[in-house]
């Protein structure tokens, strides 16, 4: 299993948390580990799916999700 984490933008409250958590666990080969508002981790096996598929998942859900660059430090300007 992998894990994945993704920002969500678009929650606001427990309504949406549940929402994105039910998105979540209709998919196959996916576990979800955690929800709050704003994030959300997952374990999935690549095997059955995909950061895409999942992605996809909370955007029919109504939310918007910002993908998280994994071991990357984000940049903070002060280089050019
Ligand atoms: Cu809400």
């Amino acid at each position: 299993m992998e894990n994945l984490t993704m920002n969500i933008s678009g929650m606001t409250c427990g309504h949406c948390v549940s929402a994105v958590a039910q998105a979540l666990k209709q998919l196959e080969g996916v576990q979800v580990e955690q929800v709050q508002v704003g994030t959300a981790t997952v374990a999935y096996d690549p095997s059955r799916a995909s950061p895409d598929q999942i992605a996809q998942a909370v955007e029919s859900a109504g939310y918007e999700v910002r993908p998280v660059q994994l071991g990357r430090a984000p940049q903070s300007g002060a280089e050019r």
